[in-house]
C-alpha cells in the first residue's frame, strides 16, 4: 500500500483525554477513532491488526475442534426471559423495541441463542460432544468506558460453547479450551496468566480469566510466585498452572487460609483477555435442551462458555509492547510487516530504486506499507516509530548511488547497511 493512497491520519500531540499508553498510541497511530462514549471506528490500518489477531485467535479455535457460525447481534428479549437473565443482567444490556413494540436487545453474550441453536438442531448423543463459536460484536453499557477500547461499550469477542453429554466430558472440553488459549495468547506474542474467577452474571462453579500483567490493567490477580517459572509452551502447562495458586482479587478475598507462604505470594495487576466458564446444565435446563442418552435416559447437556476479548487484544498488546517513539508490533499481528521509505521522493533515482523495490517485495507476499510522500526524513521516520512496523527499509541518495539500502529492526537501536539483494532476502522469509 502507498502511504500517498491511504487513509492514515497520525496525531502529533498526544490526546488530553487518554490515559493509558495503549489508549494514547491507538488514537496517535491512527488506529481508531471514538465516535461516541466507548464506541470507536476501526480506521483502515487499526482494522487490519483487529483481523490479523482474529485471524489467530479463529484458527486456534478451529485448531481445538470448535466450530464456527454467525449468530447475529441483535436478540429477542423472549430468550433472556426463559433463562430468567433478562431481569438479572441489568442496566449494562441495551434494550429496545421493534417498529411492532417487540422487546429486543443488543447482545452482551449469546449463552441463550447458542443454546435454542444447538437444541434444534441436535437428534441425539451422537452429536456430542461439540463446540461452537463465533467473532461477534458484543454491547455492553458499562457504567464508565475507559482506556479506549479496553473497556468499550461496543467491542469484538470470540465466543465458544461446550456441549457434553456429562460432566466429566464438560471438564475435559473446558481443559481442552484452556489449553487453546494458552497457544493463543503465545502465538499473539503474550505472556497470559490463568487465575481462578469469579462466575458474575454468565453462572456456574469453575472459571478462570487470562490476564496480560501490566500496572494500567483493570483488575487485581493474586498468585504464587512458582507460577512464573511455568513455560506457557510445555505441553503439561495446563495441568500445572491449575494446580498452583492463582486468584482474581475477589476470589482470593474469599479464602479464608490462603495456602501460600507470604514471601512467596505475588500481586499484579492485570487486563483480562479471556475469561471460561463451566456451568453445567443451567441453561440446558432452562431453555429446555435434553438429549436421548444411549441408554435411552434424557439428559439436560453439560455447558460450558469461553471468551476472548478480541477488541480488547489490541490495548493489550500495545501496553505490552511499545517504546517511547510508538507501538512496536509483534511479527503476528503487524498490519504491514515492512515500512518502505523514501527519503527523497521528488529524486528520480531514488524514486526508481523505491518503486522496483515496492514491487519485487509485494510480489513475494510481503506487506509494504510505502511511503512515498513527498515529506521530509525526520517527519517520516517519525510516523513510521510510531505506527511501529517490525521493518523499516529506507531508500536515500547516498545508498542508491552505491546500490545498497538501510535496514531497521523497530525496536532495535542498530540500522545495517547492506545490498538490495541481501536486504530481499533478509524481507522475503
Ligand atoms: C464467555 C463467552 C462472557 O461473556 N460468555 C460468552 C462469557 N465472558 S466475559 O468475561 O464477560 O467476557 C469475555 C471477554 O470479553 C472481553 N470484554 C470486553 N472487552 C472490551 N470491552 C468490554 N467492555 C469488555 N467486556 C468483556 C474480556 O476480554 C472478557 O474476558
Amino acid at each position: 500500500m502507498r502511504l500517498s493512497q491511504y487513509f492514515l491520519p497520525v496525531l502529533k500531540e498526544t490526546p488530553g483525554d487518554a490515559q493509558v499508553v495503549s489508549h494514547q498510541l491507538m488514537l496517535r497511530a491512527g488506529l481508531i477513532r471514538q465516535t461516541s462514549s466507548g464506541i470507536y471506528a476501526w480506521l483502515p490500518l487499526g482494522l487490519r491488526v483487529l483481523r490479523k489477531i482474529e485471524a489467530i485467535v479463529r484458527a486456534e479455535q478451529d485448531r481445538a475442534g470448535a466450530v464456527e457460525l454467525l449468530m447475529p447481534t441483535i436478540q429477542s428479549a423472549e430468550l433472556w426471559k426463559e433463562s430468567g437473565r433478562f431481569d438479572a443482567y441489568g442496566p449494562e444490556m441495551l434494550r429496545f423495541k421493534d417498529r411492532h413494540g417487540r422487546e429486543m436487545l443488543y447482545g452482551p453474550t449469546n449463552e441463550e441463542m447458542i443454546t435454542t441453536i444447538f437444541r434444534d438442531g441436535v437428534r441425539s448423543y451422537r452429536d456430542l460432544p461439540r463446540s461452537l463459536y463465533h467473532i461477534q460484536w458484543k454491547f455492553r453499557d458499562e457504567v464508565r468506558p475507559r482506556f479506549g477500547i479496553m473497556r468499550g461499550r461496543e467491542f469484538l469477542m470470540k465466543d465458544a460453547y461446550s456441549f457434553d453429554m456429562d460432566a466429566a466430558g464438560g471438564q475435559a472440553s473446558y481443559r481442552a479450551m484452556f489449553a487453546a488459549y494458552l497457544k493463543t495468547f503465545a502465538r499473539l506474542g503474550l505472556k497470559a496468566v490463568p487465575v481462578r474467577a469469579p462466575t458474575g452474571p454468565i453462572g456456574g462453579d469453575l472459571s478462570h480469566e487470562f490476564h496480560i500483567l501490566a500496572d494500567t490493567g483493570e483488575s487485581e490477580v493474586f498468585y504464587d510466585a512458582a507460577l512464573e517459572d511455568i513455560d506457557l509452551n510445555d505441553a503439561d502447562a495446563t495441568e500445572r498452572l491449575t494446580a498452583i495458586y492463582a486468584m482474581e482479587a475477589e476470589e482470593h478475598a474469599k479464602v479464608v487460609d490462603c495456602p501460600v507462604p507470604a514471601d512467596r505470594l505475588r500481586s499484579r495487576r492485570g487486563i483480562e483477555v479471556g475469561h471460561i466458564f463451566f456451568f453445567g446444565t443451567k441453561y440446558t435446563e432452562a431453555l429446555g435442551m435434553s438429549v436421548q442418552g444411549p441408554d435411552g435416559v434424557n439428559v439436560h447437556p453439560q455447558m460450558g462458555s469461553y471468551g476472548i476479548g478480541v477488541s480488547r487484544l489490541m490495548g493489550a498488546i500495545i501496553e505490552a509492547s511499545h517504546d517511547k517513539d510508538g507501538i512496536v508490533w509483534p511479527d503476528a499481528v503487524a498490519p504491514y510487516q515492512v515500512a518502505l521509505i523514501n527519503l527523497r521522493a521528488d529524486d528520480t533515482a531514488c524514486k526508481t530504486a523505491a518503486d522496483a523495490l515496492y514491487d519485487q517485495l509485494t510480489a513475494a507476499g510481503v506487506e509494504v506499507l510505502y511511503d512515498d510522500r513527498d515529506e521530509r526524513g525526520g517527519a517520516k521516520f517519525a510516523t513510521a516509530d510510531l505506527i511501529g512496523l517490525p521493518w523499516q527499509l529506507v531508500i536515500g541518495p547516498k545508498g542508491v548511488a552505491a546500490g545498497t539500502v538501510e535496514l531497521k529492526r523497530r525496536g532495535a537501536a542498530a540500522r545495517d547497511e547492506l545490498s538490495v539483494e541481501a536486504a530481499l532476502a533478509r524481507l522475503i522469509a
